[in-house]
């Protein structure tokens, strides 16, 4: 199928088909993985396809990178090695020293790090609000100064739901673009480009790879003047992955859309189990009606993910035993792929916010829900919560 045939298909159809027509010469219905870093020259400057250098463009990658514009239904899509490495190509390519950026006041750790460790060492400040809240958002704003409103939504790890049509609408009318981290809903559940946002991140090691095998990122614009700023840092800063990490990561993203539908039906059943279990305080799930973001979610979300935060009763001594006494669900950082996952947030992937304004509940407990058999799963919690 062509470039121009796939457009107007459905969501799994261009996960399968997007970005890449049967080799010419040899008929492979699968992008061959190219190893290759260099390109053969028919005469100085005479490229074949575009192609001069692997850290400018490889043809494995380019494949993925197709892919995910199509899926997320922007101009361009953009590889990076790791979900980090895009966070920081997004901010050198629109950023300046001496701007600012709005960040969630909850948000994967590594992301705040980042913000507050290395990009305000370069000279960018930034002001954490909940993207829960419009007008929080709108007076964390510095009117000239303000470059990028960054919002993950659903959070993680609080699962708080953002409104990308209003916060789009807030962060345009101060002259800023909206960034959406769309990690964990996935294109398949919600296409914030769709919805105003002018920038869409991924780490593609959670749901789109799907298989935690392999870690990466993905940035994807919906203008050829962001797509111009990202092709150049991209190419200048040079985070990208390896053709091997290219493949694995679009052969996961083909088959997004059934995984994240059996993620779904297995969270939607975890969370009506958590919420029956004495030993569990709060089931935290957008998909719940007492959930404050669900009628946001309900908008902009097709369902609410395989993700479930709780709080357990007997503080973080109980919250930690649960993740040391699960077997099913695997003791691990890292969500999105097939195998269940739990952890402890504040003394794993949210240990670097410790002490800060995005420091999370000590009695917390992540679930990645896997697409394991929905009764294991369930008996698993059950042993774990004693
Ligand atoms: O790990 P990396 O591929 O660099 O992606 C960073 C990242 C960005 N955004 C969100 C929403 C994330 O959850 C992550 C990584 N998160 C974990 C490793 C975790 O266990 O939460």
């Amino acid at each position: 199928m062509t470039t121009e045939h796939i457009k107007g298909h459905g969501f799994e159809t261009r996960a399968i088909h997007a970005g890449y027509e049967p080799d010419p010469t040899t008929g492979a219905v699968i992008p061959p993985i190219y190893a290759t870093s260099t390109y053969k020259q028919d005469g100085v400057g005479g490229l074949r396809g575009g192609y001069e250098y692997s850290r400018s463009a490889n043809p494995t990658r380019t494949a993925l990178e197709g892919a995910l514009a199509s899926l997320e239904e922007g101009e361009r899509g953009f590889a990076f090695a790791s979900g980090l490495a895009a966070e920081d190509t997004i901010v050198r390519a629109l950023c300046r020293p001496g701007d600012h950026v709005v960040i969630p006041d909850d948000a994967y750790g590594g992301t705040y790090r980042l913000f507050d460790k290395v990009e305000q060492a370069w000279g960018l400040e930034h002001s954490p609000a909940a993207v829960s809240d419009v007008d929080a958002v709108r007076a964390a704003i510095r009117p000239g100064r303000t470059r990028l409103v960054w919002v993950e939504t659903p959070t993680n790890p609080l699962l708080n739901i953002g409104d990308i049509e209003a916060l789009a609408a807030v962060a345009h009318d101060a002259g800023a673009l909206l960034v959406v981290d769309n990690t964990f809903a996935s294109p398949y559940l919600q296409q914030p480009l769709t919805l105003g946002a002018d920038v869409v991140v991924h780490s593609t090691t959670k749901y789109v790879g799907g298989h935690s095998d392999v870690v990466g990122g993905a940035v994807v614009v919906r203008d050829l003047e962001t797509a111009e700023a990202i092709t150049f840092h991209q190419n200048a800063m040079g985070a990208v992955p390896g053709p091997f990490d290219s493949f694995l990561t679009h052969r996961g993203l083909k088959t997004l859309g059934v995984r994240m539908d059996r993620h779904c039906d297995n969270a939607e059943l975890v969370v009506d189990f958590l919420g029956r279990h004495p030993a569990v305080e709060q089931v935290i799930y957008p998909g719940l009606e007492e959930h404050p973001g669900h009628a946001v979610a309900s908008r902009q979300m097709k369902r609410y993910g395989g993700m479930v935060s709780f709080r357990v009763t007997g503080g973080e001594a109980q919250a930690l035993a649960v993740c040391e006494r699960a077997e099913v669900f695997t003791l691990a950082e890292s969500l999105g792929g097939i195998e269940s996952l739990i952890e402890h947030p504040g003394r794993m992937t949210h240990a670097s916010v410790a002490g800060t304004d995005l420091e999370v509940p000590a009695d917390l407990v992540r679930l990645s829900v896997g697409i394991e058999t929905a009764d294991d799963l369930l008996a698993d919690l059950d042993r774990a919560l004693g």
